[in-house]
């Protein structure tokens, strides 16, 4: 379970259907071209947030009928419904997923108590692992060492994607918890978490820049830091490119050079204008050579 890990985009049409051909064409792409070590199915770069139940239990199947064994799958079930994200939890356990992960519950100020409630009802439903998805930026919800410790307190909770940028932080979670799976978050900040000492990292850039993550991931953990320092200075112009276009529409067109139907977002995210589509191409012809 541990390495690099594409949170994968999910293809939509313009109806915002889920574009089944699209969908595989982009397990494969980061299976056979980035050559990831797994994949992070319906986080937030998947739009997660944005489909009903139906949708993200037909993108599990696709996801595992295209990837099979090939790759690590690892399943985002979380929900502010939890009816919904045991539902989600039995349903990619069944399919074969190698781990679950949830993002903390968000929008109501809920307090640690509930949250551990809330990790605690998920896991115990069904036969599988969890990683925690914290992103405090996103739900407001931050976490300190030792209510990760207590949350670590169920064996079956066996890591977390930190998502934010408190090395501190992370400094102390590898120290206290030397056993647990930490993923970095944030693909810009791939070296220095890896630095660190995290076991992996789940991004959604890597959905074009898969390569260069899994070099800079590699060359740290060699000790060779100039090296992985000139990668991850590449991969932040990329970045920066990325997300002054729009994050996942420019992504979507990037791959689109690439030979994958990526599709469009769905609403209530919007189309990128005739411009911002040359940028992303413009990306695309100098950072996907
Ligand atoms: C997911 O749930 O899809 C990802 O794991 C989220 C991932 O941490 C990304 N965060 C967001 O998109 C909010 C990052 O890869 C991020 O997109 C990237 O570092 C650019 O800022």
């Amino acid at each position: 379970m541990k390495g690099i890990f594409t949170a994968l985009m999910c293809a939509f049409d313009e109806q915002g259907n889920i574009h089944e051909k699209g969908l595989r064409q982009l397990v494969r792409h980061n299976i056979d071209v980035s050559k990831v070590d797994g994949l992070y199915v319906n986080g937030s770069t998947g739009e997660n947030f944005l489909i009903s139940t139906e949708n993200k239990k037909r993108i599990f199947e696709i996801v595992k009928d295209e990837a099979g064994d090939q790759v690590k799958l690892i399943a985002q079930v979380g929900s502010l419904n939890i009816d919904e994200a045991v539902e989600l939890a039995q349903f990619a356990t069944d399919l074969g997923y190698d781990s679950l992960s949830a993002v903390t519950p968000f929008y109501y100020k809920f307090d640690f108590e509930e949250i551990k409630d809330y990790y605690n009802t998920i896991i115990n439903s069904v036969d599988n692992t969890m990683i925690i998805y914290s992103i405090p930026a996103l739900t407001g919800v931050n976490m300190s060492l030792e209510q990760f410790g207590e949350l670590f307190e169920n064996e079956k909770i066996i890591g977390v994607k930190f998502t934010a940028p408190d090395f501190y932080l992370l400094e102390r979670l590898r120290h206290a918890y030397p056993e647990k799976l930490i993923y970095s978050g944030f693909d810009e900040m791939l070296l220095s978490a890896a630095v660190l000492n995290v076991d992996g990292a789940i991004g959604s850039t890597f959905n074009v820049n898969g390569a260069r993550a899994r070099s800079i991931f590699q060359l740290a953990q060699e000790g060779k830091i100039e090296e992985a320092r000139e990668l991850q200075k590449v991969t932040n112009d990329l970045i920066s490119g990325i997300l002054a276009n729009g994050l996942y529409q420019t992504i979507k067109e990037m791959l689109k050079t690439q030979g994958v139907e990526a599709g469009v977002c769905r609403k209530p995210m919007k189309q990128l204008s005739a411009d911002k589509v040359k940028v992303a191409q413009e990306l695309a012809a100098k950072f996907l050579s």
